[in-house]
This record gives structure tokens, sequence and C-alpha cells, in this order.
């Protein structure tokens, strides 16, 4: 039998509901487990087809991320484990959309338009989140991949970050790493537990920290690399996923947008606490004082933290490499300002998700890139390790630049550099603290955010909303960028933006302003401007307070 006729069998195992449209969105597919089934079997085949022009193993991952448990969705991961090719996510959306006698025909227009070799060899890499849908999706995806003749490796329960590693791990011929699970903790935790050597005095208080693992598969994880840390770290985890739901009142998004501790985690006073998103890819930190007001640490302020971090070690170490930190449109203006204004480094600003970032990062020498909800890494082009390589050998160094380069070449060893990693992000900040001595009180002193507040509006069609100048500006519909223009106007220290989600079918709003009260009613009247104005559905938003 043809590959062809397998497709046109498979695919009838895995049938398409006629005129359901879905785009790839902010991060891949992602809606109603339910309506998946056949997105799933055809990411399988389009993976295929992506590692036969690349002749390269590609990652597929069933996850729906932050999102509720009844949602599941899917990631693509490129060679060297970033996300899919912009012209790829334009194949996936027309592949996904093909109704069921099409297919064939969608999947022959792309390996013409793209001259794949079908007698190339292919290979994906699957992985999946802790979801219930999670098992039957990733079927699918393998299902795609063997009717199209590839060959497949399933990973099983992985968190997102993990799945990217081992791709690039495996193209890059083991050069940045093993490409087993073992082998990814072993790389990180070494690093780490080589780190926290340099921290002088630490006490058995400043190495523990408590973790919220959002019921999903960062809290299996965790438990299951605890070994690796050798006691240099002492974490205690709540939310594992033995009693709650994924992301229920609980996880990194939860957190960030609601400014409030998760359920099921007992804080005390000073104490450090992180989160983690439902496939472990985006991490907030936060703390509640002794009066018991919650301090949260976000994206932006690790991005300061750790660009503060480096910033330091390469003054020690006397290279001259550009560092940068690229952010969205989300990040409190105060970071913009501190970095920008008092540690003189170039911030860059790109549209919401992280595919965005990696590339802007890209251009630098050391891009730091975090989105505030907490999505982010580090990115060392090859000349700046090559340089901290040479220098970290180097044995004429005096200790100072000697300890700054070893210091260097195991951050770079701790970082997930294929894309933002809890985990990952995790150990690095937990060896910048202590290596700096720092608390997290004097970590959240380097500057003040400005109060903020996001909220989400239900509209009709969200693809009415139109944004220009990396999502700072609406173009359509007609009025409403006037109409935010006026609100910003009543308020000091504002400013508000609202874009569609790519991953929730809501418009997105948010606003910041000198005060919470102020930046609570400028969020409501841009949302009700929002609803008006773009076709709300389900009743004007209510005032917060
Ligand atoms: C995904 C993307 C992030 C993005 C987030 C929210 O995160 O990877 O880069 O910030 O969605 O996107 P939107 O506002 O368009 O819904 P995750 O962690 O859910 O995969």
């Amino acid at each position: 039998m043809s590959e062809f006729q397998e497709v046109s069998k498979q695919s009838g195992v895995h049938p398409k509901p006629a005129g359901l449209v879905l785009q790839y969105g902010t991060a891949g597919f992602r809606t109603n487990a339910k309506l998946l089934d056949h997105i799933m079997f055809r990411m399988g085949l389009l993976a295929t087809l992506r590692s036969k022009t690349t002749k390269a193993t590609i990652g597929v991952m069933v996850t729906a991320s932050h999102n509720p448990e009844e949602d599941n969705g899917v990631k693509l991961v490129d060679p060297m484990g970033e996300m899919v090719s912009p012209t790829w996510e334009v194949y996936a959306t027309q592949l996904a959309n093909a109704e069921q006698e099409d297919l064939l025909a969608a999947l022959k227009d792309i390996i013409e338009k793209e001259a794949v070799n079908m007698s190339q060899e292919a290979k994906v890499f699957v992985g999946k989140d802790t979801r219930g849908s999670s098992a039957r999706l990733s079927q699918a995806v393998l299902d795609g991949v063997s009717a199209l003749g590839g060959h497949s490796k399933d990973y099983g329960l992985v968190t997102t970050p993990q799945l990217h590693y081992m791709v690039c791990c495996q193209n890059t011929q083991g050069k940045y790493g093993e490409a087993t699970v073992e082998g990814y903790y072993k790389k990180l935790c070494q690093a780490f537990i080589k780190l926290s050597k340099n921290a002088s005095n630490c006490t058995d208080d400043q190495k523990h920290l408590s973790v919220d693992g959002a019921n999903g598969i960062g809290a299996l994880k965790v438990r299951e690399m605890e070994s690796h840390l050798k006691k240099e770290l002492h974490i205690s985890l709540f939310n594992d996923g033995s009693e709650g739901k994924l992301n229920h009142q609980c996880g990194a998004d939860f957190v960030k947008v609601q400014q409030k501790p998760p359920t099921g985690m007992e804080i005390s006073p000073g104490e450090r606490c992180c989160s983690f998103d439902g496939d472990a890819d985006r991490i907030v930190y936060y703390y509640s004082d002794s009066e018991g007001t919650f301090h949260l640490l976000d994206g932006d302020k690790v991005a300061t933290l750790i660009s503060t971090f480096l910033k330091e070690l390469l003054t020690s170490a006397g290279l001259d490499l550009k560092i940068a930190v690229v952010q969205t449109a989300y990040a409190n203006g105060s970071s913009t300002n501190y970095l920008e204004n008092t540690m003189k480094v170039t911030v860059r600003c790109t549209k919401t998700g992280v595919k965005h970032l990696h590339h802007a990062a890209q251009e630098f020498d050391i891009g730091v890139y975090f989105e505030a909800n907490g999505h982010g890494t580090v990115l060392f082009s090859k000349a700046a390790e090559e340089k901290i390589q040479q220098l970290a050998e180097n044995s004429s160094l005096i200790d100072e630049k000697k300890r700054a380069a070893l210091l260097l070449q195991n951050t770079i060893n701790v970082i997930n550099q294929t894309v933002g990693d809890a985990i990952s992000d995790m150990l690095l900040i937990e060896a910048i603290l202590a290596i700096k001595g720092m608390t997290i009180h004097q970590w959240d002193a380097i500057y003040t955010d400005l109060p903020n507040r996001q909220l989400k509006v239900k509209v009709s069609d969200r693809r009415v909303i139109d944004t220009t100048d990396a999502e700072r500006r609406a173009v359509s519909p007609a009025g409403l960028q006037e109409a935010i223009d006026t609100l910003v106007k009543k308020y000091r220290k504002a400013r508000s933006f609202v874009r569609p989600s790519g991953t929730e079918d809501v418009v997105r709003v948010y606003a910041e302003a000198e005060t919470q009260d102020s930046a609570d009613d400028l969020a409501h009247e841009v949302s009700l401007a929002v609803y008006r104005l773009a076709g709300g559905v389900g009743g004007e938003p209510k005032p917060l307070h």
C-alpha cells in the first residue's frame, strides 16, 4: 500500500468534524480536547514532512499548557529545539482545516511547495502532558507519523521544554547533551551544583524553596529530578497532582493574572515560593511579607535578576559581549525603565509569543528574553560561548577573572537555551540568589512594579482586533485605539493595550497606572470599550470594585 493510501485509510480513523476551522495560534493549536483528534493525526503527518525536508528530528508536544484541563493542544518543535518556522505554521493551519476529502490534496500541495523528498527517512519525537486526553491525542500523532512511514520515539510524560531539549540534543549529535530525561537532569543539576558551590555561608533556610506544580507535569518532573540535586536545594512541592485539578486556582498563569498565591500552598512570611504552569515552560516567584502582603516577582523581575548577574560576570571576566533584554508589551513600565536607564542594557519589544522573543534575542551576544508571564530563557551566541569557554580554560588567569568565567560557563550549562523552561529557570534563579546572598525581598526591591491589571473580554470574533507596533496599538476596529488613548489620559503613569489571545477565545486587556485603583479602573474602562466596539458577548464587563 502506498503511503498516501495509508494516510487515507488512517485519516478515516481520525476524521475532521466538517466545517471546523482552527488556527495555529501563539503556541500551536489549542481548544477543547474533544475537537483535536484529527489535528493531532495531521500534525503527525506534518512533522514527518518537516523532518524529511530538514533531514532532522522534529518534535511534537501534546499540551494546552496554562489552559484548563478540558482543553488540549499541540506545539511543533523545529530541529534546534526552537518553535516551528512561520511558513510551516501556515502549512499547519492549511492541513488542519482541509476537509476530509481534501486532505490528500493539501498534503501533496505542501510536498510540492517544499519539494519534499518522500524517500528521505523521517524521525519525530513525541511528548505529552498529564491531561486526561493527552494519551489518546498523542497516539493520534504517532498514527500520523507512521501513516507517512516516519519513525517516532514516544517520550511519554515530559515537560514541553524537556521535549525541545531532546530534539536539540538529537540533532546536534549529543553536543548539547544526551537526548534522555536522565541526561537532562544530569546536565542541569551538575551545573547547578557547581554554581551553588560559589555561594558562601548558605544556610538551610536559604536552600529551601516552595514549588507549586500547578497539578501538572512539572510537579512529576521536579520529584524525578530531586535526587540529582544532592541536597543543594530543598524543595517542598505543592499542587503535585495527587488531588487538585490542573491549573485550577494554581499555577503560574493563575498567580500572575490574579496577583495572589495559589490555593493548596502554605506560605510563611518571607519564604521563597514559585509556580510553574501546566507544561512547565513558565515560572513566577512570590512571597508574602510580615504584614501578609503578597509580592509577585514575574518574568520581568526574573529577566532583571539574570541580566544583572550576567552583566556583573562579564565585567569581572573582562569580556566585551553585548547583552540585551527582550520583552513584550506586557512588560511592566518600571522594568523597562530600570533596564534601560539604570542598568543601561538594550531593551527590545516584540509581539507576544516566545517564538518572537527567541528570534529577537538571537541578534545579540547574550539575549535574555522573558515575557512578564514568566516564559523565557537566555540565548548565548556561538561566538559568546566560545569566548567564555576559552577564558574558563585559560590557566594563567587571575582568580577573579577565572571565577567569573567558570560561573558564566556553568550558567550556560544550567540554562535550557531551546525554549523557556521553568525547571531550568528555577535552578538558575536559585543559584544566583545563593551566590549573591540575596533574599527574595532584596531581589524584589531592585525596582517597584507599577500597579497593573489584566482582564479578558469575550467577543463574537476576536479576529476583528488587529494590532501594530508590537501589539501596543490597535488598528481595528475603528475608534478603539482613540478610545483607549482618551481613557489612558485620565490616569497618571498610565498605559493600556488590547490584543486577541492566541491560546484562548478571548481578547486580552492590559492596563498599568500609578495606583492599583487607577489600573483596575482603566482596565475595566478599556474592557468596556472593547466590548462595545469589537462585538462583545455575554454581558458587559463589571467594574472590579
Ligand atoms: C503561550 C505562549 C506564550 C504566550 C502565552 C499567552 O504560553 O507560549 O509565549 O505568552 O501562550 O498567549 P496569548 O496571550 O496569545 O493567549 P503557554 O505557556 O500557554 O504555552
